[in-house]
């Protein structure tokens, strides 16, 4: 039992391992990571930075493809266990609210996240250089483009699983079109999933050395007794380039631009060989959870450095403990964010 509630749906069949005992952290790999292997289907290299979500007893997702070309595309794919995918051999074909074949010129970094009955699909797309695209599906069949919700250049857009206040919330992190060395997390709020406004900031980077070039929104945020759980990637640089680790943050439930907790260590470093090795050495990207009200239980797909997808475990109390008992958020991330 858990003293941390997840306000969520139950998910008995959710992937499970328990914690080893030789554990430092809170959390835990999957032991048969990596999920996802190389050249998962014809003409795609390599899948990451893939979300997935419970669908008709199963799990369905979205994954970045990465085609031989080097061009990303999203592709969809299945799972009875949510950890053995298949995938469709087509990247999903978009169409426009008119019926019209919609495919944008490159799609990476999809996140998928459920409100109401209704599936969204955010991604970065060309829009005159990096941007957020956006569509909805409620079949997984057809999936219909929406307007792009921000202006260029962005990436790593997140939509909350419900409505806050009667809006829409996003998180989003405004860049370059390029590796953009700098990026903080900022919330907007929309009533039609068209307008988007009232943009405050949530976290940026900070003085903790693992994410002191940028952080970037992550995983849908999980709706918690304690607040919205967040799970980000925080960004360093090296001599030998960035390094992606996974950081942990405990948003307002009314209000998430004000940062209840921020944990100053990270949850998740590259430690793995496929995680430390691959198309882009050292990254931990994550892009989704699964979650079960019933136990507590928290499962997070992650990117492994550009190449492979990997599972890692917590638990509510677990995570939201740890975050709280290693809490470092500073003023700015607490307050509401100046306009
Ligand atoms: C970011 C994005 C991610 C990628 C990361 C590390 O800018 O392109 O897709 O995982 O860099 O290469």
């Amino acid at each position: 039992m858990s003293n941390v509630k997840l306000l969520c749906d139950s998910l008995p069949n959710i992937p499970w391992q328990e914690r080893p005992a030789n554990c430092a952290g809170p959390l835990w790999r999957y032991t048969e990571n990596p999920i996802i292997g190389r050249d998962p289907l014809p003409g795609v290299a390599r899948i990451f930075n893939s979300a997935v979500v419970p669908y008709q007893g199963a799990f369905i997702g979205v994954f970045r493809g990465e085609q031989r070309d080097g061009i990303p595309y999203i592709y969809l794919g299945r799972s009875a266990d949510g950890i053995h995918w298949d995938f469709d051999p087509e990247k999903i074909a978009f169409v426009d609210d008119a019926g019209q074949p919609f495919m944008p010129r490159y799609a990476y970094d999809p996140r998928l996240v459920r409100v109401g009955d209704t599936y969204y699909i955010m991604w970065c797309q060309d829009f005159y250089g990096a941007s957020i695209g956006l569509a909805k599906t409620s079949d997984f069949k057809t999936f219909t483009r929406l307007e792009n919700p921000f202006i260029p250049f962005n990436r790593n857009a997140v939509l909350f699983p419900r409505k806050v206040g009667g809006m829409y919330l996003m998180l989003s992190r405004p860049s370059d079109s390029g590796h953009t060395p700098f990026g903080d997390v900022f919330l907007s709020q929309s009533p039609d999933l068209t307008f988007w406004g009232r943009h405050r900031h949530v976290i940026g980077k900070s003085d903790n050395w693992w994410e002191n070039v940028k952080v970037g929104g992550g995983a849908a945020p999980i709706e918690t007794s304690e607040g919205w759980l967040l799970f980000y990637h925080g960004v360093t640089g090296t001599c030998n380039g960035y390094v992606y680790s996974i950081g942990g943050a405990i948003l307002d439930r009314e209000q998430p631009s004000k940062v209840l907790w921020r944990c100053k260590e990270f949850l998740l470093t590259p430690e793995q060989w496929y995680e430390e090795r691959g198309f882009v050495p050292n990254v931990c990207f994550p892009c989704a959870t699964l979650q079960d009200a019933d136990t507590g239980r928290i499962a997070i797909y992650y990117g492994c450095a550009d190449s492979y997808v990997g599972l890692a475990f917590t638990t509510a109390d677990e995570a939201v403990g740890y975050i709280k008992a290693h809490d470092g958020a500073g003023k700015a991330d607490r307050e509401e964010g100046v306009r």
